[in-house]
């Protein structure tokens, strides 16, 4: 538009001053037409009247010629006629003859060029004419005709007006026409460069196909680019370095222009009312940290639910805030829920419902109707607002957990050709166990809305590919795995998730000997006690409980270590509306208040139980300061808390006693990996990890550490977009395909 103001201005503007100075030219050229055809005329006249007049002359009658005179100038145009016998003669004329006019001053109307015969009068410009008329009486006899030009003057203004509105109309139209040819080849080299940069380029041009010689020649490019691309692949994954510049990257590469839209419960800024201020907190979530860099780089949207008491202060009015804060990158569209529908969709269904569903922990899963009934109710929320949000009707929408297994569906039914990239945090059980929760049709179809279906580890993609084959019409192929349903693909696709690799500089910022002392002066211990940590959020499934049975069988099995070694237990407080919770709670305090007291007489007490949020650094430096790190979930989609431990311990030192029931367990074979829900064996790889020599320590933290860095979070979120970017160039080439057929 505005490149279009550029143009058309200026160009108007020397189209008038083109037409104001072509006006006087054009005005010559009439005057001199119209002089010509005065004269033509006036020899007409001259012509017609000459017998009358002669005859008249011939009798005498000066008077009935002047009548005469008088009679013939009622013409229109015919001003005055005047007659002179001879150069010395009075002039015989009609009534309006000009005085300027005289018989003995006639040469002066004889000359050459249009001008020549204009006179000036009140009246208004006059043109004369002299013809010859000469009799036997006067020899020399002239006719005077006198032509009224005043109609020269309206014509030329008229003229002068057309001239204009003609090129004014013709600027118009060469305006038009230029600016929708601009347009018209700015779409078409835009779309060009996207398809280009898409590495389709070649074969969207018109040219190429409509000419069949070009074809061999069009071929043998698309394989080359292929062959390219795939080495090019090839290569940058293996040397990539994960970071979130290399997710910019291949968003601008891979990606470019794409509506990208992220899909959580959790919102990435909370807005917190503190009396008169407004606080922002940033959850410290993994989730956040990954997809974020995503978000900068696209200037995407994140649809969320707005859980923070000032949320609704800050938002515009389609419910909308720039975030982060300091340097507005993107969107966060909040979604907004009553407290039924977040006791029915959050607590009920999700968190009563397909948590303990899916985590096998022996907490019974709880299914009701109502709960059912608001989690699909707030899923149909979100889907509104991600269609809301959509620019385009092909988004890419990254659509995260539990939470919101039915919204792929729902997404997909008004959307259909968005790429909807599902990825399922916590773990998937086998077809026994998921066949006992009521909707289960319902959630799979919801799910298999999905272009892409990621899971942390190849078991629970294996576990979700047999739970669908078991309750669902699908066909599911395991060679590539893929299930097809309703006429749709998903891509069941294995993506560990993991942390982001550096850890900040600010939770490395203390050295790990002032962690050492500062945690163990924090707690009252003394300085070369040693000292385990647990780091959870207080939820049943990450074994708590077992983790307490195995500290007290250490110390029951090795008494040596009664008084000389601590766990430290921070455990953040969770969904504590719900009873399990509150049950699970109370039964680890009484559990820790009874190991304690059970071997209090001897020094330190053998467990802290920290029941609050630390701040990540916090976090950090108790990671840091650490002997050990005992992660013992009774199943964890993941668990980042074990990767975190790892990223904390720049000294390579410290020990990781991992739960086998973890996704970690897979990735981190130099742990010490056990089986929660044996004390005995729990104990004795405590006793291990508390004797391991430095050197050794060293080797197994040296090889994790480096496993970490290069599976970091970039690495999760990267893999995912790339594979979303090949699904669509294959889908669009597939389109491409089909209409040539056509
Ligand atoms: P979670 O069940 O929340 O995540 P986890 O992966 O361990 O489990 O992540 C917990 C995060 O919270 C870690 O970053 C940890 O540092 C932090 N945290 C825990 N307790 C804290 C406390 N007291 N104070 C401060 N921070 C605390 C779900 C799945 C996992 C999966 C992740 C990511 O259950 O299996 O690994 O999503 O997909």
């Amino acid at each position: 538009m505005r490149l279009s103001l550029r143009f058309v201005l200026p160009l108007l503007l020397v189209l008038a001053a083109i037409a104001y100075g072509v006006a006087p030219l054009v005005d010559r050229l009439t005057l001199g037409w119209f002089v010509r055809d005065l004269d033509m005329r006036s020899a007409l006249i001259a012509n017609t009247i000459q017998e009358p007049l002669q005859e008249q002359l011939a009798a005498g009658r000066k008077a009935k010629t002047g009548e005469f005179f008088n009679r013939i100038t009622q013409d229109e145009r015919l001003f005055a006629v005047g007659y002179c016998a001879a150069p010395a003669s009075p002039v015989l004329a009609s009534r309006s003859l000009p005085a300027q006019i005289r018989c003995n001053d006639l040469e002066r109307w004889q000359g050459q060029g249009a001008t020549a015969h204009l006179l000036a009068s009140a009246q208004g410009p006059l043109h004369v004419a002299v013809k010859r008329m000469p009799s036997e009486a006067a020899p020399e006899g002239q006719l005077v005709l006198v032509h009224d030009m005043s109609f020269v003057t309206r014509r030329s203004k008229e003229t002068q007006q057309y001239v204009f509105y003609a090129f004014m109309a013709l600027g118009a139209i060469i305006s038009l026409v230029t600016v929708i040819i601009a347009q018209l080849s700015w779409r078409g080299w835009m779309a060009g460069m996207h398809s280009l940069l898409r590495g389709e380029g070649l074969l969207r041009r018109p040219v190429l196909d409509a000419l069949p010689e070009f074809k061999p020649i069009e071929r043998d490019l698309q394989r080359l680019v292929r062959e390219l691309e795939a080495t090019t692949r090839a290569r940058d994954e293996s040397q990539i370095t994960w970071t979130p510049e290399a997710l910019r990257t291949i968003l601008h590469t891979e990606l470019r222009g794409e509506d990208v839209i992220v899909v959580s419960n959790r919102e990435p800024y909370i807005h917190q009312r503190r009396g008169e201020r407004i606080e922002v907190q940033r959850p410290a979530s993994g989730l956040v940290t990954a997809l974020e860099p995503i978000m900068r780089a696209c200037s995407g949207t994140w649809v969320a639910h707005g859980s923070g008491s000032a949320d609704r202060e800050v938002v515009d009015k389609s419910d909308c805030v720039a975030v982060p804060p300091e340097s507005p990158a993107y969107q966060l569209r909040r979604v907004w829920l009553t407290p039924e529908e977040e006791a029915g969709y959050y607590y009920g269904f999700a968190n009563e419902g397909l948590w303990p569903l899916c985590h096998i922990a022996h907490v019974r899963p709880t299914f009701r109707s109502g709960d059912w009934a608001q989690y699909v109710a707030v899923n149909r929320k979100f889907a509104q607002a991600v269609v809301r949000q959509a620019k385009t009707k092909n988004p890419v929408v990254l659509v995260q957990d539990y939470h919101l297994a039915l919204l792929p569906k729902m997404i997909r039914d008004e959307l259909p050709d968005a790429t909807i990239i599902t990825f399922w945090h916590i773990p998937w059980p086998n077809p026994e166990s998921f066949a006992i929760c009521p909707w289960r049709e319902d959630i799979l179809a919801g799910m298999l809305g999905s272009s892409i279906l990621g899971f942390h580890t190849q078991f629970h993609c294996n576990n979700f590919v047999d739970t669908v084959d078991r309750f669902l019409e699908a066909r599911v192929d395991r060679e590539s795995f893929n299930v097809s349903f309703g006429g749709k693909s998903t891509a069941v696709q294995r993506y560990p998730i993991s942390i982001a690799w550096p850890p900040e500089p600010e939770m490395m910022a203390q050295d790990v000997a002032q962690c050492r002392t500062s945690v163990r002066e924090l707690n009252d211990l003394p300085a070369e006690h040693k000292l385990g940590v647990g780091v959870d959020r207080l939820d049943y499934t990450k074994g708590i409980v077992e983790r307490f049975r195995a500290i007290e069988q250490l110390l029951e099995l090795n008494p040596h270590w009664i008084g000389r070694f601590t766990f430290v237990q921070i455990a953040a407080p969770t969904r504590s509306g719900i009873d399990e919770y509150q049950h699970h709670e109370a039964q680890v305090r009484a559990m820790a208040t009874r190991i304690n007291t059970r071997f209090e007489r001897q020094g330190p007490p053998p467990i802290v139980l920290k029941v609050e949020h630390h701040e990540p650094r916090a976090v950090y430096a108790y990671f840091r300061a650490a002997d050990l790190c005992f992660v013992s979930s009774l199943h964890d989609g993941m668990n980042l808390v074990a990767k975190e431990f790892i990223a904390a311990r720049d000294d390579e030192r410290g020990v990781l006693v991992l739960s086998e029931f973890t996704g970690a367990a897979r990735e981190l074979p130099e742990a010490l990996i056990v089986n929660p829900y044996d004390a005995d064996q729990c104990a004795a790889a405590l006793h291990l990890a508390l004797t391991m020599p430095e050197a050794e320590q060293r080797d197994r933290m040296r090889l994790m550490r480096g496993l970490v860095a290069e599976y970091n979070v970039f690495r999760w979120a990267g893999r995912m977009l790339l594979d979303a970017a090949a699904m669509r160039r294959r889908s669009r080439l597939a389109s491409q395909k089909g209409r040539a057929r056509l």
